[in-house]
């Protein structure tokens, strides 16, 4: 291949072996076969039959374009601005209120317990609802996430409205009435954010989806938060797929706008994990079109991070 100048019309049997190499490239660092695939699709389709006069050689101007296409998934078509959204239902009376779910173990608490503390630094007050009534010791890891929050908050601050509590009611019960009355008592005792922790549960098991909806169309959130790892590689399709279409079967609508997405802002955690195999961060914004909220990088509060697109882009060529 000429490396100083390219002058042509592309076709298809020219970009065909290229983007084939970098859809293998995408699917080795975790991006989801199919999403790599639909991914290197588009750009030929965006490529073919154009007129191509470029001096770096066409696999590195294919390769820009995948870039290019890949960075624009990665940016949010919706400017996601938290404090802001806090500061808005608040004023209108209202405590602001963020449903966290996903599988088992994907760290749904932990990364709460971070945001929580993220908000308290920002001055808001918070109340965690505890609704994973399901499994054994879900509600003493948030008192004990809480406790720490509180000593680490409380005393360090300067009067300010930052105070970090627990509504709970034990196992077993219904986790959609629990989030009702917590809500309710949020708004009387006039917290600014409630932290919904729910079960984990496997996007397959239907009942278990079904009270997840169930909970989150009575109780109207404002922020859907699907929680997933960035170690997952084809696994990350499946999840989104079937929480957002059981959330939309089961008559859920994201609050902020009424597109085909019921989750609103994906965590995606123990991206400190990972090295470069990023590709999970890309399937997930490909599959919800929403923008990735927060990043885990470990295991400490102040392990969460915002996502820094350019960056996953370089780690993913690379
Ligand atoms: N390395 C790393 N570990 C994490 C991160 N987030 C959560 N974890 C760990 O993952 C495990 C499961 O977390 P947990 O919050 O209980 O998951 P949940 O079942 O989804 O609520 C715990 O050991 C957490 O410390 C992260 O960003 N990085
Ligand atoms: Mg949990």
């Amino acid at each position: 291949m000429n490396t100083f100048s390219y002058n042509k019309t592309l076709a298809k049997s020219d970009l065909d072996p290229i983007l084939a190499n970098l859809r293998d490239h995408l699917i080795a660092k975790n991006v989801a076969a199919e999403i790599a695939t639909k991914l290197c699709d588009s750009v030929a389709n965006k490529l073919i039959g154009q007129n191509v006069n470029t001096w770096m050689g066409l696999k590195s101007f294919v390769k820009n374009a995948l870039e290019e296409s890949i960075l624009r998934i990665l940016s949010p078509n919706r400017n996601l601005n938290i404090l802001r959204e806090v500061q808005m239902k608040n004023d209108s009376g209202n405590p602001y209120v963020i449903v966290f779910c996903g599988v088992n173990g994907v760290g749904k608490s932990t990364n709460l317990a971070k945001i929580a503390n993220w908000l308290l630094l920002n001055d808001k007050s918070v109340l965690v609802i505890a609704c994973d009534t399901f499994r054994a010791g879900a509600i003493e890891q948030l008192r004990t996430h809480i406790h720490a929050l509180k000593n680490i908050h409380e005393n360090s601050n300067s009067g300010s409205s930052s105070k970090i509590d627990l509504y709970e009611k034990g196992y077993g019960k219904d986790a959609t009435g629990i989030a009702m009355e917590g809500i309710r008592y949020a708004s009387n005792s006039s917290y600014d954010v409630c932290l919904v922790d729910t079960a984990g549960r496997m996007q397959g098991n239907e009942p278990l989806m079904k009270q997840l909806a169930k909970l989150i169309k009575v109780n109207e959130p404002d922020l859907t938060l699907f929680v997933g790892e960035a170690l997952v590689g084809n696994e990350a399709v499946d999840q989104l797929v079937n929480f957002n279409r059981a959330l939309l079967d089961n008559g859920c609508r994201s609050a902020s706008n009424d597109s085909v997405s019921a989750i609103n802002g994906i965590v995606l955690t123990k991206f400190d994990t990972i090295d470069d195999q990023v590709g999970a961060a890309i399937s997930m914004t490909y599959i919800t079109g929403q923008p990735i909220v927060f990043v885990g990088v470990g295991q400490t509060y102040r392990d969460l991070k915002r996502l820094n697109a350019r960056a996953v882009v370089r780690a993913l060529m690379k």
